[in-house]
């Protein structure tokens, strides 16, 4: 990967004024316009104009490439996006609980089968009149596989709360390749992987309670439902254990020891009503005592429920402990110092820190669950997520005060403990309410104190108007320097909740496929069956009223300009591209059958489909790939019966 240069002279305009303080002078007047007129009464503006101390530029030039991979997820668009860190340019999209009309994600035969085989019977059940495959997901917590501690590029797990299900995406090929849905557990929401010794586990939280089994003998009895944490074998892609627990399931995070898992719980009240989740003044964090529970599973202390091993880890297990935090709390971040893990408070105006070294005896009873809170320093307004620098500060997000929030670790701890100390370093206006916050590698120990950005729920008036609904306002905030600087503004379709911010050598995906991909067996074993070579035949096989159409393509031509069948086969087409050139990516659209997808070098894909329209119908490539890509067209011909 090229490196971005340093280039003082490009960044200079011609009155000698850098572009870094253009920036920064018109950001500052943007923020006044704003609020202005947006945001009234709003506490005092933090000045974005402070002097450049930092070498950090978010400029990249045309034909420069970024430092950074950024993983962004997508909310109910149901997709994983990347980005280009700093340039804060959108580079992909990778279609996981969605369906894509550019990719054929959610119609070809291969991501059927990756969005269909990890689904409960009953859900199979449930869709079997309406397609097979939902249409939905609502992708919150984007977050790649560790070893030691750090991302090791393998893999991306991404939650789906909307119909319960965790997927993984491959980063060799930047395409999903698993999904399973979550039996026992409602609606998962938070999701991070184990860090250390790898992932191994991916921890899930339900976020919702619901009956067990949720099969309508147990309706409004509220007291019988229950949130269920989910821990997922990451490779293997199977729930190895659950654990109930007493309270909803928010957000969680691993520590980096690999022992612990710590959930934020709000709605200890077990209320199903707002007035009733939010009546009592205190919540609770959990902690997951992995080793136990992993000692519990080989001694058979569970229930199976719906095929996997379930503990009771509700108040009084020895496999849980809950740590009292103030009502409704949110985020939870373990800190890249391996100690400390952050609970942020939500409706609280504080976050909780609590120290990982607590933690075995807070299990033993040495210690009062409180005990393992080390500060709770008071932060400002709706404080949702928390980042860090790797130098012992940390970023939080303030919902309410539409900021981040800059405070330093170590003088939480001394403040709490009764010294005379701010731990606040400083404040930063973001437009406007903010959610998710990260910084480069902020969740992994090579956290580097880079760049932090900020994912704002509302843009309001920073981009000119497209109509009533509007754009996510992603910022880029350079850390480098002693003064926060809001840097770029980036819009994004709905909605980004979360982002992860990866090294550029961390990630090395494949420029083109390899033939014998797995995602391509089944393709290649109906070729096998039918005596074809999927990469130099073109043939139709005729199995009853099955046929399948085997072609390949270089650019401009596929290897078949027509084939006949009969109207009301079940036509299989597989088309694989035999291109070898980086970025040489052929489609096959049918027209007129709904039918569109995407061959990228050296790849297989198949769709299967029925032919009950008679007539002539041209298939033709939708990727635009050579001066003849109009060309590239052939024609199905359907005998009507
Ligand atoms: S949550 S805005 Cu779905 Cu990650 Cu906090
Ligand atoms: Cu092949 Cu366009």
């Amino acid at each position: 990967m090229t490196k971005k240069k340093d280039q003082p002279a490009e960044l200079l305009d011609p009155k000698g004024a850098s572009r870094r303080e253009l920036i920064s002078r018109s950001a500052g007047i943007a923020t006044v316009a704003g609020l202005g007129a947006t945001m009234g009464g709003l506490s005092a503006l933090t000045p974005q104009t402070a002097k450049a101390d930092s070498s950090n530029s978010p400029h990249v030039a045309p034909g420069d490439l970024d430092e950074y991979y950024g993983f962004w997820s997508s909310g109910q668009a149901g997709e994983v996006r990347i980005m280009g860190i700093p340039s804060m340019r959108e580079l992909m999209r990778i279609p996981v609980f969605n369906r894509c009309s550019a990719t054929g994600w959610g119609i070809t035969n291969e991501s059927v089968k990756i969005l269909t085989e990890g689904l409960l019977p009953e859900t199979k059940e449930f869709l079997k009149d309406k397609g097979g495959v939902w249409h939905n997901g609502d992708a919150h917590h984007p977050h790649m596989s560790f070893t030691d501690g750090t991302y090791d590029g393998r893999y991306l797990f991404i939650n789906d709360k909307a119909n319960t299900r965790v997927a993984r995406i491959r980063i060799d090929v930047m395409k999903c390749d698993k999904i399973i849905e979550i039996p026992n557990a409602a609606d998962i929401h938070g999701l991070r992987p184990q860090k250390y010794p790898r992932t191994g586990y991916v921890f899930a939280n339900g976020e919702h309670r619901v009956p067990i089994p949720n099969d309508g003998s147990i309706l409004d009895e509220p007291d019988k439902y229950h949130a269920i944490f989910s821990a997922i074998d990451g490779d293997k892609m199977e729930v190895a254990w659950q654990v109930m627990v007493d309270g909803n399931l928010d957000n969680c995070d691993a520590d980096y020891q690999g022992l612990y898992a710590v959930s934020t719980c709000y709605n200890s009240e077990g209320g199903v009503t707002l007035a009733e989740m939010t009546a009592s003044e205190q919540d609770w964090a959990v902690v997951f005592d992995i080793k136990a529970i992993e000692a519990g599973v080989k001694k058979g202390d569970f229930k199976r429920i719906g095929g996997v091993p379930v503990l009771d880890g509700r108040k009084g297990s020895k496999y849980t402990r809950y740590i009292p935090v103030s009502n409704s709390p949110h985020g939870c971040n373990t800190a890249p110092d391996g100690k400390h893990i952050v609970i942020n408070g939500k409706l609280s105006p504080t976050v909780t820190v609590l120290d990982v070294r607590k933690f075995p005896d807070l299990f033993k009873d040495k210690i009062k669950p409180r005990d393992a809170v080390v500060a709770e320093p008071e932060l400002g307004l709706g404080p949702l997520h928390t980042a860090f620098d790797g130098k012992g500060n940390a970023f939080t997000t303030l919902f309410l005060d539409s900021q981040a929030v800059k405070w330093n670790i170590d003088k939480a701890i001394r403040a709490y403990n009764g010294e005379k100390v701010n731990p606040i370093l400083e404040k930063v206006d973001v437009q406007y309410q903010p959610g998710h916050n990260h910084t480069s590698m902020g969740e992994t120990k090579e956290a580097d104190g880079k760049w932090l950005v900020s994912l704002n729920k509302f843009s309001k008036d920073r981009y000119i108007n497209v109509g009533p609904l509007k754009p996510e306002n992603d910022q880029l905030i350079d850390i480098t320097g002693s003064k926060m600087k809001v840097v770029h503004d980036g819009p994004t379709f709905a909605e980004p909740h979360d982002c992860i911010i990866v090294r550029g050598d961390i990630v090395n995906p494949n420029k083109i496929w390899t033939r014998d991909d797995p995602i391509f067996a089944d393709a290649r074993a109906w070729a096998k069956k039918d005596g074809v070579t999927l990469e130099s035949d073109s043939k139709v096989i005729r199995d009853g009223n099955k046929v399948r159409v085997y072609m390949w393509s270089i650019a401009p031509s596929f290897s078949m300009s027509d084939f006949t069948v009969n109207q009301g086969d079940e036509v299989t087409v597989f088309v694989t591209n035999m291109d070898q050139i980086d970025d040489l990516t052929h489609g096959f659209t049918l027209a007129n059958y709904g039918i569109a997808f995407e061959i990228a070098a050296q790849a297989t894909a198949s769709i299967t489909f029925k032919a009950d329209r008679p007539g002539v119908h041209w298939y033709y490539c939708q990727w635009f790939c050579h001066a003849l890509h109009m060309e590239m067209r052939g024609r199905m011909l359907v005998k009507p019966t």
